[in-house]
């Protein structure tokens, strides 16, 4: 199985910024995707291939053009008006959806935003850019008829909607590779088993019947994002019935979540998608620094082969996974199943 990467995710230089004269500590760092890279070419997963690039189009497809000229812009807005290399990082937001869009950086800086966790650096547009064209490829690849094509996004995406990022997410990469494989296919499906509800790609795609989006995350009421993820979230309009939530508490282990994955399954199978794209994020397995559930190495590989026996051409989008001593090998672990002949 193909990988898709590109070191351009490093200019999200994440692990050395000071805001406020003091370090900004996120798990969200530049070394995950080095680590999982190392550990795909040591277990022979297949070649690691380059995005190619698509350019902007399909980015505006699941995107608000303003936002994006926002995120593209705001890191030397802010140098300009305020003559900092300080992370953008808002401080004020804009409580409601449907509040006023103001026309003010410091306006917009709340606006596009729902957290204070997630700064935009110099790089990070840069970054985030060819993400989304990393899962772009990755679908192509998918498309033109592997089985299965795995994205090494960095930064994740599953927290970005339309208009609105945190949870270390900009570009909704996943939303983008589904988006895509719509034009080859009448319907596609989105398991998001990140540890974090997949709130962004809900929203994203919260009223369109051709895409089932499925999450399995830790309860709302004990983690982020806090606002979304219930069971009675299950679309609106003609997407009613197209979004499943299976919101699970702490300490959730292997037996409680194969079977909430089942179900899952059972809901993808009968939707006949032509496509399947997986947020795969690794933050779910025991002893991650900010995961609550308690799946172990073994769990993770049940959970990645039967989501493989479904037999569905499947692209593959990294999402979390902060457990930095293991997250090489669970990616491996996840990996291998979707190899032919596993
Ligand atoms: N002390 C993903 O896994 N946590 N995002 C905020 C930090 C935010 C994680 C609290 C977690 C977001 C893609
Ligand atoms: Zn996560």
């Amino acid at each position: 199985m193909k990988t898709i990467y590109s070191p351009k995710h490093k200019l999200h230089a994440t692990d050395s910024v000071i805001y406020d004269g003091v370090p900004f500590i996120t798990e969200e760092i530049p070394a995950r995707a080095e680590l999982i890279l190392e550990a795909i070419q040591s277990a022979e997963i297949g070649p690691v291939l380059p995005p190619k690039d698509f350019g902007m189009d399909p980015i505006l497809e699941v995107h608000d053009a303003g936002y994006l000229h926002y995120l593209q812009t705001a890191y030397l807005k802010q140098q300009e008006l305020f003559d900092t290399d300080e992370p953008v990082i808002p401080h004020t937001f804009a409580v409601s959806r449907r509040a006023r869009k103001p026309n003010s950086f410091l306006g917009l800086r709340g606006y596009y935003s729902f957290g204070t966790g997630t700064p935009i650096l110099a790089g990070t547009w840069e970054a985030a850019y060819w993400a989304a064209q990393t899962a772009l490829t990755a679908a192509s690849i998918v498309l033109d008829g592997e089985h299965a094509c795995y994205a090494l996004c960095r930064p994740p995406g599953h927290h970005a909607a339309a208009d609105l990022y945190d949870g270390s997410c900009f570009l909704n990469n996943a939303a983008i590779a589904a988006n895509h494989l719509l034009k080859a296919a009448p319907k596609v499906a989105i398991l998001d088993i990140d540890y974090h509800h997949g709130n962004g790609t809900q929203e994203i795609f919260y009223s369109n019947p051709d895409v089932l989006f499925c999450s399995l995350h830790g309860h709302p009421d004990e983690d982020y994002p806090y606002f979304w993820g219930m069971p009675d979230e299950t679309g609106d309009g003609d997407g009613t019935g197209h979004n499943l939530n299976y919101p699970m508490s702490r300490g959730a282990q292997d037996k409680e979540y194969l079977l909430a994955l089942g179900q899952a399954l059972q809901k993808i199978a009968q939707f006949q998608p032509g496509y399947l794209v997986v947020s795969a994020g690794f933050d779910l397995i025991e002893g991650d620094p900010i995961g609550g559930f308690k799946i172990s190495v073994e769990g993770l590989a049940l959970i990645s082969s039967k989501i493989a026996s479904l037999r569905i051409p499947t692209v593959i989008v990294q999402e979390g996974g902060y457990k930095m001593e293991e997250l090489g090998s669970l990616a491996a672990t996840f990996l291998l199943k979707f190899l032919p002949g596993k």
